[in-house]
């Protein structure tokens, strides 16, 4: 692996090529099958807890989360964190986050902790929780912003007093086996280790203090460990040939009345209605029958081409009736993203997972406009433009060069199409008699772009 990065870094002419091969090398056709992620290689939540004070029979501590993953955001209903205690530690209180259960405390008189269990499973608390329960960045119903998107929301905290633990850097025993849902699988977490006691700064810069002990714990994603099936795929298409390339066929799942009846719905089925307003077991996906049977679909289409500048369109459609996306990210490869020019109503943030490497970007809704993807039907679905300004030495039509070599949807993988079904570029003669054409759009474009940056 490590050999392979370090060659990757190097030869960025072939770059598009090496990434075909290192996609083919760490995914097969549907499914990937390893936490590494090529794109965010260093992505991971680290969960630190720092001791704040010792009490009489234990200490207060601050455990803070946080999401250092460039493009992969935790979503409603968010985070659930759980752990094994060590002995019989008990948790007397906590602030900004609770235990899902209490468990046993029959043996307490007088004060009964907020939890006996020896794997506490932890929720934050919703938005709207009263200022005295409340710590900095807590209380968000375990929602977590991605690095990339805000770095200021990609924290969660909650504070915890826990009792019957050790009161001293010596005596006290780490908690184990942590586990971390987001809200389903998908995250494996490692060991606590002990690190450098975390120091704080005073809002005036003028007084550091320190944590008595500090631990880490890292949880990294895997795609696999999330789910076995894809949850997106990619289709295609461009001005320059009318074929528009679908998903592939049971990319998600298949259609199959026998033996799965009611597995999909068609939007003009009297049954959907019933069926989305039903008692909702909305964890379960409720999908549009297609022949890819994905919940989230991104269309790629190639649409203009000028003469410095050549233009995509794309689209990003739901086609689960039970499931709505709030700050959803996309994550696209394409060797031309090191010359994009303009986009239009998104957000873009150009990622370098490797030195040199320019070809990634993140693109996400713009706040209070499309930043909420609707659950399938009508409103279902956001939109953008992109315009890419042309590198003569490497710009092509051939060879489905102008498509992406891969795109995320929160984070998850969408199946591309196999490369051989790209649209081909129509053989020459039709492309000499709209270069007039060209020449008068461009002017138009640069027009454009000229009052655009004014
Ligand atoms: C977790 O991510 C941070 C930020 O990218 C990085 O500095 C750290 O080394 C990562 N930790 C591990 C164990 O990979
Ligand atoms: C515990 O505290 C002592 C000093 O108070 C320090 O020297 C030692 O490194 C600490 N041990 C740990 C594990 O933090
Ligand atoms: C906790 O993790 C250890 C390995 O670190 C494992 O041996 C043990 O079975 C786990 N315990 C539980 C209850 O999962
Ligand atoms: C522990 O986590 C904190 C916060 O993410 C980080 O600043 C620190 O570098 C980590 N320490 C180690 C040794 O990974
Ligand atoms: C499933 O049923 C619908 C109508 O209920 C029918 O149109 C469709 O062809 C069937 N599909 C298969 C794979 O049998
Ligand atoms: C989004 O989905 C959540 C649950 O999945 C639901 O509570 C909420 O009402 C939905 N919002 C909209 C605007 O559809
Ligand atoms: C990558 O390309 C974008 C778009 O041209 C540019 O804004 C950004 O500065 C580039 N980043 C690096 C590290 O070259
Ligand atoms: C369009 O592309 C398809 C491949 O997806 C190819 O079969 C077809 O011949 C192309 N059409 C033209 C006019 O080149
Ligand atoms: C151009 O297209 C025709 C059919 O449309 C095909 O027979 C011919 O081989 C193509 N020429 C080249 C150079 O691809
Ligand atoms: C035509 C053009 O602007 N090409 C630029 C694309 O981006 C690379 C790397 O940033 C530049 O070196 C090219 O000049």
């Amino acid at each position: 692996m490590e050999s392979l990065l370090l060659s990757f870094g190097s030869i960025s002419k072939l770059n598009s090529l090496a990434t075909l091969l290192f996609i083919s090398l760490s995914c097969s056709r549907f499914t990937c099958t390893e936490a590494y992620d090529a794109l965010d290689p260093n992505g991971n939540i680290t969960i630190k807890w720092d001791i704040m004070s010792w009490t009489p029979d234990g200490y207060v501590a601050t455990v803070t989360m946080f999401n250092f993953q460039q493009y992969r955001h935790i979503q409603a209903p968010g985070w659930t964190l759980g752990w094994i205690w060590a002995k019989k530690e008990v948790i007397w209180s906590m602030v900004g986050a609770q235990t899902t259960e209490q468990g046993d405390c029959s043996k307490f008189k007088g004060n009964i902790p907020h939890c006996c269990k020896k794997d506490p499973t932890v929720v934050d608390l919703l938005p709207g929780t009263p200022y005295n329960q409340q710590i900095a960045n807590c209380c968000k119903g375990g929602v977590i912003n991605s690095w990339a998107q805000d770095p200021d929301t990609a924290v969660s905290a909650f504070q915890v007093s826990v009792g019957a633990a050790g009161t001293t850097n010596k005596t006290v025993r780490l908690p184990r086996n942590f586990t971390l849902k987001a809200p389903g699988p998908g995250y494996t977490c490692g060991p606590a280790k002990i690190v450098r006691p975390t120091k704080f700064i005073t809002p005036d810069k003028r007084r550091v203090t320190q944590a008595l002990m500090t631990w880490n714990v890292t949880c990294t994603y895997s795609q696999f460990l999330a789910q076995k099936t894809p949850t997106c795929c990619v289709s295609l298409s461009s001005f320059y040939n009318d074929t528009i390339v679908n998903c592939p066929t049971c990319t998600c799942g298949c259609q199959n009345n026998i033996t799965r009846p009611g597995s999909c719905v068609n939007p003009d089925s009297s049954f959907l209605a019933s069926a989305v307003s039903g008692p909702a077991n909305s964890n379960t996906p409720l999908v549009q029958c297609t022949s890819h049977m994905c919940p989230i679909r991104i269309h790629w289409h190639v649409k203009l081409n000028y003469r410095d500048y050549w233009r995509v369109k794309v689209s990003i459609t739901n086609f689960n009736y039970r499931m709505n996306y709030s700050q959803w990210n996309i994550v696209v490869q394409h060797p031309n993203f090191d010359n994009l020019t303009q986009l239009f109503s998104f957000n873009y943030k150009s990622l370098t997972p490797y030195e040199g490497l320019n070809d990634t970007a993140m693109l996400w809704g713009v706040k209070f406009y499309n930043d909420f993807l609707m659950p399938a039907g009508p409103l279902g679905n956001v939109q953008s433009e992109l315009l890419f300004q042309k590198d003569t030495s490497t710009f092509t039509f051939e060879k489905g060069w102008a498509f992406p070599r891969r795109i995320y949807f929160n984070g998850d993988n969408c199946v591309m199409p196999p490369p051989d079904s790209y649209p081909w570029l129509p053989n020459a003669s039709s492309r000499q008699t709209s270069s007039l054409l060209y020449s008068v759009v461009t002017v138009l474009v640069s027009m454009a772009l000229a009052l655009a940056y004014v």
